[in-house]
């Protein structure tokens, strides 16, 4: 299967798992799993072809991990990035002391005044690496990387989770905990 596919049924099934799964018809439940016979189906019948096979390469080569099989395979999720209103039950865990968060500079002066929050998203997305954050600020235009003092956070009884595929998720970031790099 070419590259160019296998991308293409990623941004999808990130678009039906996270965003907006009544688009072909599933439903997600309150951890955000769903069927994997149901996905399959639906997806084909909103004309996009979708073997179990291809599902199962999508999900292991994914340049991010997106996507997580529970044990026996029978069901999936994102493992983070959703919009829509589910629990992935992550437990809080103390992060690296310092943590990074990529943005674009037409955002800087409203994340200066309120701090990073997490907008249509569960949570802050933040990365340990300052190559991954400035990959993240890009999609968003000319990049700004933020560092986050997050030992100090940690301190201070904020709590911070893992996903699955290694985002380290937050709820807000006041402003004195951030530096521009
Ligand atoms: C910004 C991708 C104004 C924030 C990535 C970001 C990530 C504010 C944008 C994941 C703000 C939200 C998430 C404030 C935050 N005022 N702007 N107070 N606080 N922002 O896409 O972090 O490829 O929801 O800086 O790798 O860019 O989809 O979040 O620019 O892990 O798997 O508001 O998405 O993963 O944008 O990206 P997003 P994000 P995937």
């Amino acid at each position: 299967l070419p590259e160019k596919e296998i991308v293409r049924i990623s941004k999808f099934l990130s678009l039906v798992l996270r965003h907006r799964p009544e688009k072909i018809g599933i439903s997600l439940d309150e951890n955000g799993w769903t069927d994997v016979t149901t996905l399959i189906q639906q997806v084909n019948k909103n004309g996009v072809p979708l073997s179990r096979e291809v599902l199962k390469l999508v999900v292991e080569t994914n340049s991010k991990k997106r996507f997580a099989f529970n044990a026996d395979k029978t069901k999936i999720r994102a493992s983070q990035g959703h919009s829509v209103n589910v629990n992935l039950d992550y437990t809080p865990q103390t992060p690296p002391a310092i943590l990074y968060h990529g943005t674009s500079e037409r955002h800087l002066k409203s994340i200066l005044a309120t701090g990073l929050q997490k907008q249509n998203r569960h949570h802050v997305h933040l990365s340990t690496d300052v190559v991954t954050a400035r990959n993240v600020g890009q999609r968003h235009g000319k990049p700004v990387i933020l560092r986050i003092d997050a030992e100090i956070m940690t301190k201070n009884g904020y709590l911070f989770y893992l996903s699955e595929n290694q985002v380290w998720l937050t709820d807000h970031i006041p402003t004195e905990y951030l530096q521009i790099v």
